[in-house]
């Protein structure tokens, strides 16, 4: 299997951090890419271009990282998302949370990069608000992870980690002093240390 990624995108960390903690990396070979290059074999196996991309080994590819990541997890017994039950569809929430909070965050750092007059003011932060009541409600809820990690982890593992990246002014562990604690803990996993955004 081919995985194009690049190494700033937290949807492709989310990705990797899965196939790290699932031992998948000697199945897997990841191309670094930047794909606001024309590449053309990320855009004929994903017309919009865009990373993470995953390439089967019959060809046939998958995008975006939920689909990627619910693949892989497929892959190998130990499961990331349970398999059924109430759990499952926790696992999946908290992961379409913290992709919203990506889809916030870049958001936010894409209109940075325009022309300061050509910026608005008022979706940068309507975007802001969206990851700080995120960020507030998964405070709240942090306890309710289990030990064991699941996707739901490794979503915010990479949503935390952009956060620190590309958002430093947000400052997000004054608001959220029981997040900051798990993600310290959390961040000594081998897959964390190796992903890091560079
Ligand atoms: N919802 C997608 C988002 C992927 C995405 O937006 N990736 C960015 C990099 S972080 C990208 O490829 N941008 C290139 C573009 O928009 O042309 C996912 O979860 O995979």
């Amino acid at each position: 299997m081919k995985l194009f990624y690049s190494k700033t995108s937290p949807y492709s960390r989310k990705v990797r951090l899965v196939i790290h903690e699932k031992g998948l990396q000697k199945t897997i070979t990841s191309v670094a890419c930047n794909p606001f290059d024309e590449v053309p074999e990320l855009e004929a196996a994903n017309p919009l271009g865009k990373v993470p991309t995953l390439i089967m080994d019959d060809g046939a590819s998958l995008y975006d990282s939920p689909v990627i990541c619910a693949y892989l997890d497929t892959l190998t017994p130990d499961r990331l998302i349970p398999e059924s039950g109430r759990e499952r569809w926790n696992v999946l929430r908290w992961e379409a949370l913290c992709d919203g909070m990506l889809d916030a965050t870049y958001n936010i750092v894409m209109e940075r990069r325009r022309d300061t007059q050509e910026q608005s003011a008022g979706w940068i932060a309507q975007w802001k608000s969206q990851v700080i009541r995120s960020l507030d409600h998964i405070e709240a809820g942090i306890d309710m992870l289990s030990n064991q990690a699941t996707l739901a982890h490794l979503a915010l593992g990479a949503a935390l980690g952009y956060l620190d990246f590309r958002l430093q002014d947000l400052d997000w562990r004054s608001q959220c002093p029981a997040l900051a604690a798990w993600y310290e803990d959390f961040s000594v996993r081998d897959a964390m240390q190796n992903t890091w955004p560079e």
